[in-house]
């Protein structure tokens, strides 16, 4: 992912899944290849096409965000592991459906072609809509949680973050910013269409271990700094970033009168309140001590990342 998140554990410290990327993409992978699986009876350009958009690449900070949780608060791996592919399923749908030319019209995303030009426009919504369902399956399916309540829960909260106070009315939010840009609109958008399902990881992850309600405040303050600064931080890459290394079109927030970060802030004020922001999750951890140190890596990946 980055320097900070080298594959080393430092001495001294428990090595978990998430200080581990590369091995993390390989069973995040494996569990969503499974999941699409192979049937013959099945329309083999459906599966195609949602192997394209959710396999191989992406920085997976949506899963190393739930092991890093998991880890930390002693979740069984194997659970931890199906709720992260679930999640990066759902991201993988987002960003196939915002790339669609009737809301964002983008050409390229992770470097490659998006979905619908690589396959075309029916195909793409149709392989989001199938990455949905199949992220609702991975979660509900016994192997994730033996307690039939724990996930339940999981699939609730999952339903109201893809929902109208989540991802759906975030990107009603961006496409439809209204006359006024404000702070307090921009705000709640990034923190719908962004932070919603950053926040989904580290909740689910708690719901998974189970954890007690001090942690669990902790961890959610933190979640919901760290989901507004990880899109702060597209908005600042946008404006600013190389586009070879983000791998997508930038530079098009501004043509399109979109109420971000930046459009709102500016440029230097954006890059303030994402390191404030990045501050108040290193401090929203004060508490767990050493144990947290993956969450701490993943906070300042996410303050420093160029991609
Ligand atoms: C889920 C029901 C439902 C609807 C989706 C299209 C849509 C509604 C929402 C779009 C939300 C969106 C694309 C927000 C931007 C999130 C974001 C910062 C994406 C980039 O994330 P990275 O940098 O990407 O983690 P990689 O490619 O590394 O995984």
């Amino acid at each position: 992912m980055s320097g900070q998140h080298s594959g080393e554990a430092k001495p001294g410290e428990e090595e978990n899944a998430a200080s581990r990327p590369t091995e993390l993409r390989r069973d995040i992978d494996a569990v969503i290849d499974q999941a699409i699986g192979t049937s013959p009876s099945r329309h083999q350009r459906l599966a195609d096409a949602m192997r394209y958009a959710a396999l191989g690449a992406g920085k997976r900070f949506r899963a190393m965000l739930v092991i890093a949780v998991s880890d930390l608060l002693g979740a069984r791996r194997g659970g931890a592991l199906r709720v992260a592919a679930a999640i990066e399923c759902v991201h993988a749908q987002s960003l196939v459906h915002d790339d669609l030319p009737c809301m964002d019209d983008d050409d390229l995303r992770r470097g490659k072609p998006t979905l619908h030009r690589a396959f075309d426009e029916a195909t793409a919504v149709l392989a989001g809509d199938a990455l949905l369902a199949l992220a609702f399956e991975i979660l509900s399916d016994p192997r994730t949680h033996p307690e039939a309540a724990v996930r339940g829960d999981l699939v609730l909260k999952l339903a109201r973050t893809m929902g109208q106070d989540g991802l759906a009315g975030g990107q009603m939010l961006d496409l439809f910013p209204g006359d006024q840009i404000s702070s307090e609109a921009m705000i709640l958008c990034e923190m719908r269409k962004t932070g919603a399902l950053i926040r989904y990881c580290v909740e689910a992850a708690a719901i998974l271990a189970g954890c007690d309600d001090g942690q669990r405040r902790k961890l959610m303050s933190f979640a919901e700094k760290l989901g507004l600064m990880f899109q702060i931080r597209d908005d600042i890459l946008d404006m600013s970033g190389d586009e070879k290394l983000v791998g997508k079109g930038l530079r098009k927030d501004t043509a399109q009168g979109k109420n971000t970060a930046t459009a709102c802030l500016g440029l230097e004020d954006a890059n303030l309140s994402a390191a404030h922001l990045e501050r108040d999750c290193h401090e929203a951890l004060i508490g767990f001590g050493s144990q947290a140190s993956a969450l701490h890596d993943l906070a300042a990946f996410a303050f420093q990342r160029m991609h």
